[in-house]
């Protein structure tokens, strides 16, 4: 009687073992959710009711995920930095925005508040490179 009980508490906790290795999950997978994301330290910042957010178009775009507080008018100043690699064709397919950016400068690009909703990507011409803003 007594081994039967041993032998269902360690069949139990072999479940409970095996079940918490398979939904541990280390940190940083967040999926999609953003919301306790936290942006580096100058990436967003708030001037006269206006967002700014910087993003770096070197080899790709960084930070490649931002996390912005929704419904406010944003300007996007991406940054080049004597970028001749195909991260200056900047892509904003849901604002229609196409554009070669110069090999060194900042272009600013205006989202409306309207537009400041849930995410946008930022994408090369041809989607290799990403970066996704989630408004919030
Ligand atoms: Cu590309």
């Amino acid at each position: 009687m007594a081994q039967k009980v041993i032998l269902t508490l360690s069949v139990l906790i072999s479940v409970g073992l095996i079940w918490g290795a398979l939904t541990y999950s280390p940190g940083g997978d967040r999926g999609d959710s953003g919301g306790s994301f936290e942006n580096a330290p100058g990436v967003v910042r708030e001037e006269n009711g206006v967002q700014y957010i910087r993003i770096v178009a070197r080899g790709g775009y960084k930070p490649s995920q931002i996390s912005a507080k929704a419904d406010i008018k944003t300007i996007l100043e991406i940054e080049t930095q004597g970028t001749y690699d195909c991260s200056a064709a900047l892509n904003i397919p849901q604002l229609g925005f196409q554009q070669f950016l110069p090999a060194t400068g900042v272009t600013p690009i205006e989202i409306p508040a309207e537009y400041a909703k849930d995410s946008l990507n930022i994408l090369c011409s041809m989607g290799m490179y990403r970066s996704r803003i989630d408004f919030n």
